[in-house]
């Protein structure tokens, strides 16, 4: 089924550069009232047509845009880096603040890791996309995380793409390890952060 998206391509590309656009708004409002900018940087993606049908399939969902749109919430998906774990939940709170940003769901990852390791904290938003003479809906996934925890991420992604990779449970397991020290590590860093800027 390949051109599943078709015609509506476009609105998933207007609605990605609006998010990015705001994103940036965001980062400059903070600038503009004196506070850190909590990004480090951030980038935007629609998710390939490969991968919506095959979460489509997996969910057990018929493979129809509005599905695709709405029950999906990650035809969208914005990943957002930080340098340390408080500008995770500052960032997370200005988001909150966006009035025209209507949040369906909020998951702590950071706060409950996945059993994996994986940690992130990730917000799902109901996006309104307005057009001459009609709106669509659509959702639309925001993953804020660490430097270290994006790091890992890309790597224990990659477990799930390689097949026949040899001791994937020793893997797995090291990976778990790493993430748990990351976690120690990032916390670290932050209250080292805090000491020199006198905040502690
Ligand atoms: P991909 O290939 O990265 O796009 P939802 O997305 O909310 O409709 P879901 O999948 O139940 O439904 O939500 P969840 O568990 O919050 O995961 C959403 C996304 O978070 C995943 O999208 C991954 O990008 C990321 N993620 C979640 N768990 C893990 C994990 O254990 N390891 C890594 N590396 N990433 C994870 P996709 O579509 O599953 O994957």
């Amino acid at each position: 089924m390949a051109d599943f998206y078709g015609d509506n391509l476009f609105i998933l590309q207007s609605a990605l550069n609006e998010m990015l656009a705001k994103i940036d708004l965001i980062r400059n409002y903070q600038k503009m009232k004196g506070f850190r900018d909590p990004i480090e940087h951030c980038k935007g993606r629609i998710k390939s047509e490969d991968s919506m049908l095959e979460k489509l399939q997996r969910r057990g969902l018929e493979k129809t845009i509005e599905n695709a749109f709405t029950i999906i919430h990650d035809a969208i998906g914005i990943r957002i880096v930080c340098s340390f774990v408080d500008d995770v939940y500052v960032l997370a709170k200005l988001i909150r603040e966006m009035p025209d940003w209507e949040i369906l769901e909020e998951k702590d990852y950071i706060a409950s890791p996945k059993h994996s390791g994986y940690r992130s904290y990730h917000i799902i938003l109901c996006l309104k996309i307005n057009m001459p003479g009609e709106s669509r809906i659509l959702h639309a996934e925001i993953q804020i995380r660490t430097i270290a925890q994006d790091s890992w991420a890309a790597l224990e992604h990659e477990l799930h793409y390689k097949h026949n990779i040899d001791h994937v449970e020793l893997i797995q397991n090291e990976l778990r390890r790493c993430a748990d020290e990351m976690a120690s590590t990032d916390l670290t860093l932050q209250t080292v952060r805090q000491m020199i800027n006198g905040e502690i």
